[in-house]
């Protein structure tokens, strides 16, 4: 076990937040994505509210302040020209005055709003900070449900893997060898030259990220029509947990400033997703799999996005069978929690999502598993993660069997998540 200076991993992680910070909103990493990202932002005011509480909530503002009038919040808000990332806004097209991508991200805002609140004692600036968010989260959570989740079931779908957060996971793999290919425009990617590519997304995956981007765009970015239009539409039960625990949130929060309604409603939302979540659950792999909902099959794919589901508040005896399911993968990899299964021969120990363990995505299942009173596994998650901090720095992903520092360096949502961990 290599031992840990909380103080100085605290100012360590404090310096990388800084160096990110552009003022209004945060960068994930310079040089490697040099934009505003939704979840990242989103994680980032967290770690904000440890030493800077008002610039934490300008951070999820300057996100909000680019949300779609349909009530969508895009995956990237282009604030500035940079061609170091690849596809930029000329790619995207999406017609606004501050250039967005068109499709959007894990769903982390109402979590973090409430956090937010808790960080800063819901005094009166905290008070009206967060009034003026509420009414904008809210009208994010009624879009997912309208735009996809088209037919009331309670889950919702993502149509694109950069939608998950999670983009070349295994759990896409079949379903998207059904994303066509042809007439894509030739392009250059540029993630490659910042980061080995042997850690990234193929070419091949690249080709059908953007047959989709260039799909949608085509259909003029409107949402009444880009989920039954899409060829990929899966309902990963990760995004879900995530969207329920901020439905929840958000009604916690509403309900303590005097929204009834709102708070009726996110409630509501967020029980029938959880009852929905059931549907996904496998006794076999003991943990949830994916659904792919233009076969109706569950995804045989034993993936994070399965375990992340602990975020949602599950059945307890749900909660316990996924500790079991990480113990046993703490057998062979000696950093828990990998983003595949080791024990899947798919398993790509530094292949980006096919196997890495991501620290925002440990923070997640630690506070779920606290919540659900399994804090002996929370904290084994939490040891592993500073582990990989000391050992490593603060990476964007690690190699779960050596600790390999991979991705892009001084992260962002590393650090912010490592300043909850130590807290
Ligand atoms: C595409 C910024 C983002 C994260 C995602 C992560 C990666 C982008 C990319 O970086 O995705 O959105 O170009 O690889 O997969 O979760 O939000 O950190």
């Amino acid at each position: 076990m290599t031992s840990i200076d909380t103080t100085q991993v605290q100012h360590h992680a404090i310096s990388v937040l800084r160096e990110n910070d552009r003022g209004s909103y945060t960068v994930p990493t310079k040089g490697l994505y040099p934009f505003q990202w939704n979840w990242d932002s989103c994680f980032t005011a967290i770690g904000q509210a440890h030493y800077d509480i008002d610039r934490a909530w300008t951070e999820m503002e300057t996100l909000f302040a680019h949300q779609w009038a349909d009530g969508m919040v895009p995956h990237i808000i282009f604030h500035v020209e940079d061609d170091g990332y690849f596809p930029g806004a000329d790619v995207w097209r999406s017609g606004k005055a501050v250039p967005t991508s068109g499709i959007t991200q894990p769903p982390v805002a109402g979590f973090a709003l409430e956090r937010l609140l808790q960080k800063s004692g819901a005094d009166e600036a905290a008070r009206s900070r967060a009034e003026g968010l509420i009414g904008a989260i809210d009208r994010w959570h009624e879009w997912f449900y309208a735009c996809r989740d088209p037919r009331g079931e309670g889950l919702v779908a993502i149509i694109h893997p950069w939608e998950s957060g999670r983009d070349n996971s295994i759990d896409w793999d079949e379903a998207f060898a059904r994303v066509p290919t042809e007439g894509v425009a030739p392009y250059t990617r540029r993630d490659t030259q910042h980061a080995d590519p042997a850690h990234r997304p193929t070419k091949e995956q690249y080709d059908r990220y953007l047959w989709l981007v260039q799909h949608f765009r085509d259909l003029a970015w409107d949402n009444t029509k880009l989920h039954d239009a899409s060829p990929f539409q899966i309902v990963d039960p990760g995004f879900n947990a995530i969207l329920v625990r901020s439905c929840d949130a958000l009604a916690n929060v509403a309900a303590q400033l005097g929204h009834i309604e709102i708070a009726a409603r996110n409630r509501a939302l967020a029980q029938k997703g959880r009852e929905a979540l059931e549907r996904l659950w496998s006794d076999r792999h003991g943990q949830y799999l994916c659904l792919d909902r233009t076969t109706g099959q569950l995804i045989d794919s034993p993936s994070i996005g399965g375990i992340l589901t602990v975020f949602a508040g599950i059945p307890r005896a749900r909660a316990a069978a996924i500790c079991a399911t990480i113990e046993k993968e703490e057998s062979k990899a000696r950093f828990i929690v990998p983003s595949h299964s080791v024990f899947d021969s798919r398993f790509d120990a530094k292949r980006y999502w096919r196997g890495p363990v991501w620290l925002v995505v440990n923070y997640m299942i630690a506070s779920g598993l606290e919540a659900s009173g399994q804090t002996a596994m929370a904290r084994r998650i939490i040891a592993s993660s500073l582990e990989l901090i000391a050992l490593s720095g603060f990476a964007e992903y690690y190699d779960p069997i050596d600790g390999e520092a991979l991705g892009g360096k001084t992260f962002t949502w590393t650090a912010a998540v490592v300043l909850e961990f130590i807290a």
